[in-house]
């Protein structure tokens, strides 16, 4: 081989590496923890614990991964050119096995699956210890999945509603004539709530969460987990997020026509601010009662000019408060 091709080969190969360095490094870019943003393709790195626990240990394999990647491919494509026809290679037909290499690749990946496992074992466990004795939770919230919206009960505290999806996505969605600069002007469309779930920041909350009708699957990106909401069955979870902000999600089940319909807010605030909100929303309850004791027999309401479709606008589903599960009391 001449000086010419011996350089054109080097620069060949060195084209092919740069682009699979930057690929690598553009893919592990680090992300804000917040919305996710076009074409973003890595996990976000979330605002909790749970979250950063599962955005590192994916960012070890990743790596790990990529090295095995390099190695490999770069195994078969060095053994390609190198030993090509073309440069007279002849094949060794008498070759059966090796059982040294088969020991060493059998060997390797059971070392780094071993490697992996015990961390992330730990990881999950921690993960899924709604009730620590360490750190018990300071209130616990009852999730309820209907199709297609979410309720959200504040045990022991008499505070519950209902989230659903927000009135100007609702009817965007709905009018055939909608345009897209009618939904790129629509704020968070189609991930917006008219109530939002709203938790107090740094405090260890504890989740129940079930099913009325369907699977449905809790799922906020940023708490960096996702839980099954299943009819019959409570499930738990748990989250502390310390920095205030707003993290959205959706349901992650499919679970009807209008699954992508019900997406997920959660507000953190201060816990001052969140003791303001706790209380507006229990004197707002009670005014609504001592509302419905005065007028018992109350005249059916008419629609308002803008609600939604009756075909697709669910009723609001009527859930036993009592049936809710005192903290402590699953697990
Ligand atoms: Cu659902």
């Amino acid at each position: 081989m001449n000086a010419a091709s011996k350089a054109t080969r080097s620069l060949r190969y060195a084209i092919v590496l740069a682009a699979l360095t930057a690929t690598s490094a553009w893919a592990a870019a680090p992300v804000e923890p917040t919305d996710p943003v076009r074409w973003q393709l890595n996990m976000t790195p979330g605002v909790t614990a749970t979250a950063a626990n599962a955005y590192h240990a994916h960012m070890i394999m990743f790596w790990i991964c990529v090295v095995i990647g390099v190695i490999v491919f770069g195994a078969m494509a060095y053994s390609m050119f190198k030993f090509r026809h073309s440069k007279g290679a002849v094949p060794d037909k008498s070759f059966t096995h090796s059982t040294t290499l088969e020991l060493i690749w059998t060997t390797i990946p059971v070392l780094i699956l071993i490697g992996s496992a015990i961390p992330a074992t730990k990881l999950v466990m921690e993960e899924y210890n709604a009730t620590h004795d360490q750190t018990p939770a300071e209130m616990t919230v009852k999730i309820t999945g209907y199709q297609w919206m979410w309720q959200y009960e504040y045990i022991n505290e008499d505070v519950s509603f209902i989230s659903r999806l927000a009135r100007d996505s609702d009817s965007i969605r709905q009018e055939k004539a909608s345009t897209q600069a009618q939904i790129a002007a629509t704020n968070h469309y189609l991930r917006d709530v008219d109530k939002p779930l709203v938790i107090p920041a740094d405090t260890r909350v504890r989740f129940v969460i079930t099913a009325d009708d369907v699977i449905h699957a809790w799922w906020v990106p940023a708490l960096g987990w996702k839980q099954d909401a299943i009819p019959g069955v409570i499930n738990e979870a748990w989250t502390q997020v310390a920095r205030p902000g707003v993290y959205r999600g959706v349901c992650a089940e499919l679970c009807g026509k209008d699954h992508g319909f019900m997406p997920i807010v959660v507000k953190v605030v201060p816990k001052a601010e969140y003791k303001t909100w706790l209380a507006a929303q229990k004197t707002a309850n009670s005014d609504a009662a001592a509302t419905a004791i005065a007028a018992p027999v109350a005249p059916a309401a008419a629609p308002a000019a803008d609600a939604v479709p009756a075909t697709d606008a669910p009723a609001e589903p009527a859930v036993p408060v009592a049936a809710v599960v005192a903290p402590g009391a699953a697990g």
